[in-house]
C-alpha cells in the first residue's frame, strides 16, 4: 500500500469510517484528494449563544410563558439536554469557560470585572489551526480583542439594542436597525462570502435577551392580550434559607429600575438616578423609531402614573412589564435563528452542519421573586442546550446526563475529528449525541461563583449538584450551607441542611464536593487568592464594580 493510502486509512479510521469507505472512495491517493475529502466530511459548526435566555423560556423545554417554534426545530430535529449546567453563572466567566474548556479558577476569568487573557488556548484557535474558517459575530463581552478568528465583528461591551456600534476587526461601525436582526444579517453575509472548500465554525452570539430587555418595534405589542403567569415561587419568603437569599439585590419588587428597566420614561422635571441606560438607549433611536416607541409606551406609562398600586400590585405590574419585554426580545431571537436555519436548508448546508443553541447561563423569570442570575439555584444554573447534526443526531432525542458548559470546547474539537487537549477539563458529548449513555459519565457537577461584593450582592458560593441533591456553601462575610432535595422540592424553597434526617446525605455530599474541588484543581488557597485580588482591585478602582 502506498504511503498516501496509509495516511488516508488513518484519517478514515479517525473519523470512524472503515475499509469500505476506503474501497468505495476511488484510489487517486493524492494529497489534494485527501484534503478535499477531509474538508468535505468535517462538519461545520454554528454555535448560537443568547445572553441570559433561561431554558424555561423555550417551548421545547416546556415553557409555560412563550413559544419558540424556530429554536424548537433544533431540539425536535436533534438532541435536547435537560441537565446542562454552567460552572459560574454570570456572563463573561461562562463565555471564558466555553472558550477554554477550563473552570474559572484555571482560565482566570472569575468575574465580569476581568479582562480575558486571549493568549491562552481556546477551541476556536485549535479549529483555526486545523483548517477551519472561524468567525465570531455579535456579543463578545470579554474586553480583550478576540483571537483565533479569521473574521470578527463584535458589539463593544454589552452593546446596544438600537442602531448599535460594532467593532469589525478593530474598526468601529454604526449599523441602523435592531441588534438581533443585524447580528443575523452579518452572519448570513459571512456565510455567503466564506470559502466553500473549507469547513467553518461560526460563533453567532446574540445580545438578547440581556437587561434592559428592549424589544424590536415589531414586537412591542406581543403579549398585550394576556397576563404572563407568575412562577410558583414568586412570593418566596426565604424562610428556611441562609442570609444570602435574603440579602441579595435582585428582586422584581424592589430592584428593577423604573426608567432603565421598565421603560417608564422620566417626566421632564424627574431627576432620577436610574435614567442613564434608558436615555442612552432612547437617544440612539432615530425619529421614526422614537415615534413608534412613544406611541406604544406613552399611553401605557400615563396609565401607570394615574394608578395607585398596593405593594403587591406594583410587584405584579413590574413582573408583567419585565417578563413581556424579556419574551419580546426572545421572539426576535427565535425569528432570526429561523432565518439562519432556513438558509442552511436552502443551501444544503444543514446536513453536515452542527447547530448548537445555548445561553451563557439561565435567568430568574420572577422565580424566587428575582430577575438576574448568579445563584446556584436551578433557574440560572441550568442552560438551554440543544444540538442538531442530521448526520449524527436522531430527531427528538432527550438526554438527562449531567453536562456542563465546560464540555462544549471538547465536544466541538471531537466533532471536528481533533484530539482534545489534556488540560481541558470537560468531556466530549459525542457519545451522547450518538445516543449512547456512557456508564462512566459524571454523576455530579461543581459550581463556583465569585463576584461579591458587587452587582446584585449575591454572596460568594460554591457547591455540588447531583441528579437529586444540591449542597451550597456561601462564604466570605457569611459561612452558611444549604441543602435541597430536588426530587421533593424542585423549586428549592426548603433548605434541609439543618434537618438531622439528612445528616448522612450532607456528609456524603461534602465529601463528594471536596473530591470535585480537588479533581478540578480548585482549593481554599486559590479561593483566597482570588478573593484578595478582588478586594484589592475594589479598593484601588471602586468604579469597576458599579
Ligand atoms: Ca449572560
Amino acid at each position: 500500500m502506498k504511503k498516501s493510502d496509509n495516511t488516508r486509512r488513518e484519517f478514515l479510521k479517525a473519523m470512524g469510517w472503515g475499509a469500505a469507505s476506503l474501497a468505495a472512495g476511488g484510489c487517486t491517493g493524492n494529497f489534494n484528494w485527501l484534503e478535499g475529502e477531509k474538508n468535505r466530511r468535517r462538519p461545520n459548526i454554528i454555535f448560537i449563544m443568547a445572553d441570559d435566555h433561561a431554558a424555561h423560556a423555550l417551548s421545547c423545554y416546556g415553557s409555560k410563558i412563550n413559544q419558540t417554534p424556530n429554536l424548537d426545530r433544533i431540539a425536535h430535529e436533534g438532541v435536547r439536554f435537560d441537565n446542562c449546567f454552567c460552572t459560574n453563572g454570570i456572563c463573561a466567566p461562562s463565555r471564558a469557560v466555553i472558550l477554554t474548556g477550563k473552570y474559572s479558577h484555571l482560565n482566570g476569568h472569575i468575574d465580569n470585572t476581568k479582562t480575558f487573557d486571549g493568549s491562552q488556548q481556546t477551541f476556536p484557535k485549535i479549529l483555526q489551526k486545523a483548517g477551519y474558517q472561524t468567525a465570531l459575530i455579535g456579543k463578545w463581552h470579554l474586553k480583550s480583542d478576540p483571537q483565533g478568528f479569521d473574521y470578527w465583528n463584535i458589539l463593544p461591551g454589552q452593546g446596544d439594542y438600537y442602531n448599535p456600534d460594532f467593532i469589525e476587526m478593530g474598526t468601529n461601525t454604526k449599523y441602523h436597525g435592531y441588534v438581533t436582526d443585524i447580528i443575523t444579517d452579518l452572519c448570513l453575509d459571512w456565510l455567503k462570502d466564506r470559502r466553500p472548500d473549507q469547513p467553518f465554525c461560526l460563533m453567532y452570539h446574540h445580545k438578547a435577551p440581556h437587561r434592559s430587555w428592549i424589544p424590536a418595534l415589531r414586537h412591542l405589542s406581543l403579549y398585550d392580550d394576556c397576563d404572563i403567569p407568575l412562577p410558583e415561587n414568586f412570593f418566596d419568603d426565604y424562610a428556611t434559607r441562609s442570609d444570602a437569599a435574603r440579602q441579595q439585590e435582585m428582586t422584581v419588587a424592589h430592584h428593577l429600575l423604573l426608567h432603565n428597566d421598565l421603560k417608564v420614561s422620566p417626566l421632564p422635571d424627574e431627576k432620577s438616578t436610574d435614567q442613564k441606560w434608558w436615555l442612552e438607549n432612547y437617544n440612539r433611536m432615530d425619529e421614526q423609531q422614537k415615534k413608534l416607541w412613544d406611541a406604544y409606551y406613552g399611553p401605557r406609562n400615563e396609565a401607570f402614573r394615574r394608578t395607585t398600586f398596593t405593594p403587591q400590585e406594583l410587584a405584579k405590574f413590574k413582573y408583567q412589564r419585565y417578563l413581556k419585554d424579556y419574551l419580546r426580545c426572545i421572539a426576535a431571537v427565535d425569528e432570526n435563528v429561523g432565518r439562519l436555519l432556513d438558509y442552511l436548508n436552502q443551501t444544503h448546508l444543514a446536513e453536515n452542519t452542527v447547530v448548537v443553541y445555548t445561553s451563557d447561563q439561565g435567568f430568574y423569570l420572577g422565580d424566587h421573586g428575582w430577575f438576574d442570575k448568579r445563584f446556584m439555584y436551578e433557574e440560572s444554573l441550568r442552560m438551554p442546550f440543544i444540538v442538531r447534526w442530521p448526520k449524527m443526531t436522531k430527531p427528538g432525542r432527550v438526554s438527562r446526563e449531567m453536562v456542563m458548559n465546560l464540555d462544549f470546547a471538547p465536544t466541538f474539537l471531537d466533532l471536528a475529528g481533533l484530539s482534545v487537549p489534556r488540560d481541558m477539563q470537560g468531556r466530549s458529548l459525542q457519545p451522547i449525541l450518538r445516543g449512547k449513555h456512557p456508564g462512566d459519565w459524571r454523576t455530579a457537577v461543581y459550581y463556583h461563583y465569585y463576584e461579591y461584593p458587587g452587582w446584585h450582592m449575591v454572596k460568594r458560593h460554591y457547591g455540588i449538584r447531583t441528579q437529586r441533591y444540591k449542597l451550597i456553601h456561601f462564604y466570605y462575610d457569611i459561612d452558611a450551607w444549604e441543602l435541597y432535595d430536588l426530587q421533593q422540592d424542585p423549586y428549592e424553597l426548603n433548605n434541609l441542611y439543618h434537618n438531622p434526617a439528612y445528616g448522612d446525605i450532607v456528609k456524603k455530599l461534602k465529601s463528594q464536593l471536596q473530591l470535585l474541588r480537588k479533581e478540578y484543581g480548585d482549593s481554599d488557597e486559590l479561593t483566597q487568592k482570588y478573593l484578595d485580588e478582588y478586594l484589592r482591585q475594589r479598593r484601588e478602582k471602586p468604579t469597576i464594580h458599579q
